[in-house]
């Protein structure tokens, strides 16, 4: 535990300052490959930002020259090893579910390669930054797998479903740039502008209201396994609970008097 409450763990790092939580996939060194050890600190950071109403938003990046190389492949060929279908059940499916139940937005700051299962925490993100030189790899069948930990649920909602099925068969890289003109990413930026912007768009996001991010996000998600009628009335059903809250009274008194809106998350 960190001097200031936050959480501190050995794979990855949580720092939170000014109402975001900077979340650093921390194992430069195997580019940030995905251990037992990772996944379950990454989980708990992921848990520890859920309690923490003082978090308005998540920026999730890697350090060194990866975002993240997936799974580790050197810990698979340990003999205690856990069979894959175990693995993705109680190690990489929660990560995902955590990142998608999260009421904060995260923003990917994608600052290197995203392989396999590191692309797909990246998809699991609500926006994507992307460095130039940053990369995404569905590299799952090049070692004879499928693609896991949601990248066949998020990838056809994020490209189409022909770019999904080509970047997923054939498994070849993806450029930032390539990923900015299928709307992978919102952004490519300089890799030395990447953390800036990134804690911009954030900053952002920390100024928004909460409820109605976390029910936007909800919303957005809901809306790919309803039909439009389902969905008018979920939207009614949503703006029936952020509309009377004490965040939208702020938001129309700060538009009225011409400042801007100081949201509390009330
Ligand atoms: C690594 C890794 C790595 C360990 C680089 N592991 N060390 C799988 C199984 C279980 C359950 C759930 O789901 C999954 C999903 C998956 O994630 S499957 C996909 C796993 N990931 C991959 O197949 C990617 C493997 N890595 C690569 O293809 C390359 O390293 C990329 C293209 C990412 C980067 O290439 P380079 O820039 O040329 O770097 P490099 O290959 O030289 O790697 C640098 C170091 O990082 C190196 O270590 P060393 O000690 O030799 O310097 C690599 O061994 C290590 N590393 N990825 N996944």
């Amino acid at each position: 535990m960190g001097g200031d409450g936050t959480p501190s763990f050995s794979t990855v790092r949580l720092e939170v300052a000014d109402a975001i939580a900077t979340l650093t996939l921390d194992r430069p060194d195997a580019l940030n490959a995905l251990t037992v050890t990772m996944r379950q600190e990454l989980l708990a950071a992921f848990r520890a930002i859920a309690r923490d109403r003082a978090v308005r938003a998540v920026v999730l990046t890697g350090a060194g020259r990866a975002f993240c190389a997936g799974q580790d492949l050197k810990e698979r060929l340990e003999p205690d090893a856990a069979p894959l279908a175990v693995e993705l059940r109680e190690g990489y499916n929660p990560i995902i579910r955590a990142m998608r139940a999260l009421d904060q937005p995260i923003v990917g700051a994608v600052n290197g390669v995203a392989a396999g299962a590191g692309a797909s925490l990246a998809f699991a993100c609500d926006v994507r930054l992307a460095a130039e030189g940053a990369s995404f790899l569905l590299a799952f069948g090049r070692i004879g797998l499928v693609p896991d930990s949601g990248a066949t649920w998020f990838l056809p909602r994020l490209v189409g479903t022909a770019k999904a099925a080509e970047l997923a068969l054939l498994g070849e890289s993806l450029s930032a740039a390539d990923a900015e003109h299928f709307g992978l990413v919102a952004r490519v930026v300089a890799p030395g502008e990447l953390a800036v912007e990134a804690r911009r768009l954030a900053t952002r996001l920390t100024e928004l209201a909460p409820r109605a991010l976390a029910l936007t996000k909800r919303a957005l998600q809901r809306s790919w396994s309803v039909d439009l009628d389902d969905a008018l009335e979920d939207e009614a059903y949503r703006q029936g609970i952020v509309g009377t809250a004490a965040d939208h009274e702020e938001g129309l008194a700060a538009f009225l008097q011409k400042r801007p809106p100081r949201f509390t998350g009330e």
